[in-house]
Formats: C-alpha cells, structure tokens, sequence
C-alpha cells in the first residue's frame, strides 16, 4: 500500500518489506539543520541513541549531499530498502525536506513529545521529490490578537513538517503594534497594550524577534515581517500623532477595516517608515519585506499612488524584495522582482490593474481568500472564524488550480492567511489550521493532479500524527470521517 505522504511526491515506488530501526540503528550525516533536526526528531520519540557507525561500516540512516545538482535547492531522493535508509539531496534544505517525508514514513509515534516503544517501522520505498513553487507560506496575524514566542514557535512546528518555507508575520495593524522599535518606544509601550476586544496586547523584543528568526531558520523557514501602510495603522498613529490627520487618534480595539490612513503628505511620516524598514530590514536576514497595501479605503487612489512611489524604494533601497498585497498593483514604478500577494475571492474578476502588473513582471503569492484564508469558517455552525468570503470547507482548500487565476502571470506560489480577529489561543489556531493546512501544502508543492479523495485518504491517516503531537484541537471535519 502507498504510504499517506502529504504532500505528494513527485515520483514513488513501493517496495515489499519493512526495515525496523531499533537499539543498532546507526546514524550519519553532513552537520547542519537537516541533521540536527532529524536527530533530535528520532532522539525524543524513540528513545534510541542513534549513534554514529564504526568505521568503515554503512549507517541504518545515511544522508548525504551527493544528490545531482539537477535536484535544484529542495529536491531529494528517499531511498528505504534492506541495506538501510538513504537520503540524498544536493543541498542540505533539500536534506531537511527529505527529512519530513522520512518522518511520516515512520508510525505516527514519531510526532510525541516523549518517548514510546515502537516498533519503528518503514516500508520500503524509492522517492523523487522537489517542489512546484518556490513560495509555499503560511501567515499568522499576531497583530489582532497577539501570540507570544512559544506560540509562535509551535505554529512553526505545525507548518515544517508539511514543507511550507515561509512564515509571514502580520505585525502591526490598527488593534496593534507588535515589534518593538529602538526608535520608536512608544509604538510597543503604548500601540501594543491592546487587541481586539481590549487588552492584553503584547509584543516581541527584538531579542524575541530574532529568536523566532533563528528558531525559523533553523527549519528553512524564511521570515517575512509585515508592517502594513498605508491603512491599517490606528495602532502606530496613536503613539505618534504626528503619523496622522487626525487630532488625537486612539487606540482600536474593534475588527472594522479601512478606516485609518497616514498622513500622505507629509515628509516625518516617509522619515518614520525610512527608520522602520531601516530596523525591519537589519532584523531580517530574509530577502523580503511586506509593506501591507490592503484596503486602504481611506486613501483616495492618487495619494496612494503618490504613497507608494516614497515608500517602494525605501525597501528596494536595503536590497530587500518588496512584498505587498495586491492593491499594490495599481502603484507607479513597482520594482522589478515584487511580489503581489493576491487575495480576492476566486470568484471576483481579476483587477485590470493586476493583469497588467503581471505582465509587467510582478510575481503573484496566490492567497485566494475563499481557498486559503484559514480564518474562514469551515461550514456556518463553526464557531471560530469569518465569513465574508464564505465558507471554506477542507475540499476547497485543497481543489484549486493557483495557475488558473490570472492566466500569463508568474505565480511565485501559494500562501495561507490565518488572521486572527476570533482567534485567541494556540488551540483556535489548531483549529483552524487543520485539516486544511495539509492540503494548501499539497497545492503548494505538489504538481501532482489533485485526487480528493486520495487526499480524503491521507488526511484521515494524519489525524494520528496530530494527535500525537498534542494537536487536539483540530476540526472534525465530515470529510475525515466519511469513508
Ligand atoms: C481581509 S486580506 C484583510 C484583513 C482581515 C481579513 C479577515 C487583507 C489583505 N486584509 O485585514 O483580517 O480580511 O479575513
């Protein structure tokens, strides 16, 4: 029987026959993330030592770097047969990749905190693997509601085993400021102390910062933070008026959009965002920052313009890509490389200004709200989330076409939203996030036909893996239970 990798891989033969790793089982591999990840992996669930082999002696578990450069960054072969287990990749991120699918190779036992008995099993397989998109991310709004380091963390933990390589971090918006600024104090000590709904807030250090950015990076996730103008701001303008029109702007605790807007013209508010991208960047080794874009309902079209022609290069400037949400289109002079994060509903017509922008070279994040925006309810008695773009059940999430959307256009990739207006805990965002985060991954990295009901399939067997990882909360949704 096919093993229930998600997602797919490009190619894969089953074998007859199992190995068992045991208490002999010898390890090897080149130093680096796919190693020490793996390592620590089997350590915890297994119990085993996993020791390097005597000399001259071949390891139970070798990876190597000897896989054909024609694997490019993330491609890998899976070998398991008598002899042992094989991984080869030309890179060690293609390594760590390799490293997920051996992973749901094993008993799903592998995923607990503390250690069982086994036995730990895995059929005998021959993988080729590597991904359709470059861009396969996930984003989490920390901004309506707050989630501290440790949360962000094991949010980082759901994603990694499922391939994703881009964690997108919403940072501020009009309930909060989340990062803190050595310029700019008032932003935390003030524009972070609430949230929707009231306070608490919260915020990260930029010691936290950096924390989830190694804790990412060790995962090849690469960070992109968001600081979203020029709507979206209530927050920061409340801690510095100067940012705004308004005569004394206060906090906002409630889930309107679209009402704020920075001053357009005036040259502190480009001195502002010029520090901020200046600190965003230097904290960032990614080579991508957000500037946000979204519904900026407040800015008439040419003060938008004129915003985002003083506000691109400040980006371009440090060296970084410029992301932005696909309002942006419409902008004069957008860089070469940007990318454009594409978020309507599948069923709206596709903005004139966004084809054109797509010919001109823009590259296309595909985030389709009624597909991949995983606040949206699941059905309408779901508790948690929104439902302005309807109801996003686990199929429809999973069976769409990312090329399909804007024809001729470059698409970097695929991208899941989870913004958190109803959201407050770890649990809410399990909730949301599975099932249908393993099929955003399977549209993400497989070119593989989707097969729904193969999903169906592998979906009902990770609800074991989820379990054991302490993920209790996820949707029980009717699609994992019928057969
Ligand atoms: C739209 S999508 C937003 C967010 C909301 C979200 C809720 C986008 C770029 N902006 O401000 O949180 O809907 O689903």
């Amino acid at each position: 029987m096919e093993p229930n990798l998600i997602p797919v891989p490009r190619a894969l033969l089953p074998g007859t026959g199992e190995l068992v790793l045991d208490g002999r089982a010898t390890l090897t591999a080149p130093d680096g993330p796919a190693a020490a990840f793996l390592r620590a992996l089997l350590t915890r669930a297994t119990g085993l030592p996993f020791p390097a082999p005597e000399p001259g002696t071949p390891a139970t578990v070798a990876l190597t770097l000897d896989g054909p450069p024609s694997l490019g960054r993330e491609g890998y072969l899976l070998d398991v047969a008598e002899g042992g287990v094989r991984l080869r990749a030309h890179t060690d991120e293609g390594l760590f990749r390799a490293v997920q699918t051996l992973r749901q190779l094993l008993p799903p036992q592998i995923e607990s905190p503390t250690p069982s008995a086994g036995p730990w099993t895995l059929p005998y397989v021959a993988v080729e693997d590597g991904p359709r998109y470059a861009w396969r991310g996930v984003m989490l709004d920390v901004a309506r509601h707050f989630f501290d380091v440790a949360a962000v963390k094991g949010f980082i933990d759901r994603v990694v085993p499922y391939k994703f390589n881009v964690l997108h971090l919403h940072l501020s918006d009009d309930q909060g400021w989340r990062l803190e600024m050595a310029g700019y104090p008032r932003l935390t000590e003030h524009g972070s102390t609430t949230a929707v709904g009231g306070p608490p807030g919260g915020f990260f250090t930029q010691d936290d910062f950096k924390e989830i950015v190694a804790y990412a990076a060790e995962r090849y996730l690469t960070v992109v933070p968001e600081i979203d103008v020029p709507g979206h701001t209530q927050a920061a303008m409340s801690s510095y008026p100067f940012l705004s029109t308004q005569e004394a702007p206060e906090l906002y605790e409630g889930v309107e959009v679209g009402f704020s807007e920075l001053a357009i013209h005036r040259d502190s508010t480009y001195a502002f965002l010029d520090d901020v991208f200046g600190e965003l960047s230097a904290l960032t080794p990614g080579g991508f920052l957000h500037i946000g874009g979204d519904e900026a309902l407040s800015t008439t079209p040419e003060d938008y313009a004129h915003f985002m022609s003083r506000v691109l290069p400040l980006v371009g400037e440090r060296g970084k890509t410029v992301v932005a949400w696909q309002e942006a289109a419409s902008a004069p002079g957008l860089p070469p490389g940007v990318h454009l994060q594409y978020w309507r509903p599948t069923s709206e017509d596709v903005p004139d200004a966004l084809t054109a922008a797509a010919r001109a070279g823009a590259k296309l994040v595909m985030s389709p709200a009624d597909r991949v925006y995983l606040d949206q309810k699941y059905a309408e008695d779901t508790e948690l989330g929104l439902k302005w773009a309807g109801t996003v059940s686990v199929r429809q999430s999973y069976e769409w076409d990312p090329e399909a959307l804007v024809p001729g256009a470059e698409v970097a990739g695929v991208e899941a939203p989870l913004w958190t207006e109803t959201l407050h805990t770890p649990d809410d965002l399990d909730h949301m996030l599975f099932p249908r985060l393993p099929g955003v991954a399977d549209v993400a990295w497989s070119a593989a036909p989707r097969d729904w009901d193969s999903h169906a399939r592998r979906l009902r067997a990770h609800t074991a893996r989820w379990e054991a990882a302490g993920i209790t909360t996820y949707y029980r949704a009717p699609e994992l239970t019928e057969d």
